[in-house]
């Protein structure tokens, strides 16, 4: 609990034994509940997570990382959150920072809070590749042009939101894969969400990043297409499926007010 809100935290898992542990026992009393949810594991994680207590949800086939975290937000609503944080099980982020990240959301400051690992420059420091690195930069430059906002980067595996955000965009109707994360973004900015920013360290080791390179191209050219649609949606010219806002949230949308103002 934080100011009264309830605190969920959850995780898309994927073949995350090995770092599981780690990720949960940096986890602060605070938190409520952990929901982990797996998406076909071919390693211990589903045992792990049992073990340590968390709330388990098994998907039936692999999905994918977007389908994933639709999962997640699902269960984490039905749950009662008023807060949820997303952390990617592979200790890859800092739990130590989950509270934080919930605060910010929970004080009624801000409708998402990101944890950045390029604010104040530690993703270098962390170990992200020089590639990873500079098509992040570059994907967010572009990405800030076409939104009007202006995060320091788009792709952190490390958010909370209030249940408000997850109840208003249309997050059922994105991809099953990576692209997900860029799309849930773009939606809550096109609603009118107000974003906060931490820094936050990140650590790369072989068990906390399976994204190769070839992946990672189709990530960025669905980036790309997302930020194209944002700004056709934006103009009124063309609304994808990811854009289909009920009708308040359109009339609105084309004023940058906050979530928080439209009750
Ligand atoms: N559901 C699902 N999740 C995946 C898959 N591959 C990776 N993930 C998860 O997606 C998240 C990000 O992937 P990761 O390899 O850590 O990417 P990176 O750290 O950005 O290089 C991690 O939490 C993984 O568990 C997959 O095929 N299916
Ligand atoms: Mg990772």
């Amino acid at each position: 609990m934080i100011n009264g809100k309830r605190v969920v935290v959850v995780m898309p898992a994927f073949n995350a034994a090995e770092t599981l542990e780690a990720t949960v026992r940096e986890l602060p009393d605070a938190v409520d509940e952990c929901i982990l949810v797996d998406d076909q594991s071919s390693d211990g994680t589903v045992e792990v997570a049992h073990r340590l207590g968390l709330t388990v949800e098994v998907h039936e086939i692999n999905r994918g990382y977007g389908g994933n975290q639709k999962t997640c937000y699902a269960r984490a609503l039905a749950a009662g959150a008023d807060i949820v944080v997303m952390i990617h099980p592979d200790y890859q982020y800092s739990p130590l920072l989950v509270m934080s990240l919930a605060g910010m959301v929970a004080y009624g400051e801000y409708d998402i809070a990101l944890g950045s690992r390029t604010l104040l420059g530690g993703a270098r420091r962390g170990g992200m590749p020089f590639y990873k690195y500079l098509s992040n930069r570059a994907l967010t430059h572009f990405q800030n042009l076409l939104t009007g906002a202006h995060l320091s980067e788009y792709h952190t595996g490390f958010r909370s939101f209030s249940r408000e955000v997850l109840e208003t965009v249309p997050y059922a109707n994105n991809s099953e894969d990576f692209v997900f994360d860029n799309q849930i973004l773009a939606q809550a900015i096109f609603a009118g969400a107000r974003f906060g920013e931490i820094s936050c360290p990140t650590r790369y080791f072989p068990e906390a990043s399976s994204i190769n390179f070839s992946r990672s191209c189709v990530y960025g050219l669905g980036v790309l297409k997302t930020s194209l649609q944002f700004r056709l949606a934006k103009w009124g010219w063309f609304r994808s499926s990811i854009f289909q806002f009920p009708a308040r949230i359109l009339e609105r949308a084309a004023q940058p007010i906050s979530l928080a103002d439209r009750r």
